[in-house]
């Protein structure tokens, strides 16, 4: 076995019960090779684009994996379909939202996958909970800067409130 590099997860939900969701969803994703080193806490955020919607709950993991970058894709979207979401509505309410935020320092552009994601110094929801459990760890491969450089810079002004503090650490 060869080194595995730190892979960030983010993971959303705002239909349905949305603990429960993204419980499930760290389940499935343990069962699908995807070995969880650690969890943020979850936060509730207001949603970013897409239709009015309810807020969402998002969180972050950081994990590794022996499955190539396109094939945890394909089990992340896996684990979405099993949580019973159908991708009706672009950007729209999703009962489970699976992105692969980093995958170490790899650096991807193909159809189907972008790496690392493209809005991931944009957003707060993904920010926060990524600076909590890796402020210094991950750092953005094209911009050089650290999850918490990014965090400070983030000109996103959307709420992100604390939903639940993470108590445990994997
Ligand atoms: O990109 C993930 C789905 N999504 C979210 C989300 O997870 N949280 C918030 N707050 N807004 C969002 N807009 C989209 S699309």
């Amino acid at each position: 076995m060869g080194f595995a590099p730190p892979v960030f997860l983010g993971l959303g939900s705002n239909v349905g019960d949305r603990e429960e969701n993204l419980g499930r969803g760290l389940r499935l994703l343990q069962s699908r090779r995807f070995e969880i080193s650690m969890a943020s806490s979850v936060y509730e955020t207001e949603p970013v684009g897409g239709p009015p919607q309810g807020p969402f709950l998002n969180m972050v993991v950081r994990g590794t994996t022996p499955l190539a970058p396109e094939d945890l894709l394909a089990r992340c979207l896996e684990t979405e379909r099993d949580l019973g979401r159908v991708r009706a509505e672009r950007f729209g309410p999703r009962t489970l939202d699976v992105d692969i935020l980093m995958y170490g320092d790899r650096v991807v552009d193909t159809p189907d996958l972008t790496l690392p994601h493209p809005h991931l110094h944009e957003r707060l929801f993904v920010l926060v909970p990524l600076a909590e459990i890796a402020p210094d760890e991950a750092r953005h491969p094209l911009l050089g800067l650290t999850a918490a450089e990014m965090r400070r810079r983030c000109p996103d002004t959307s709420r992100v409130v604390l939903h639940a503090a993470q108590v445990a650490r994997a």
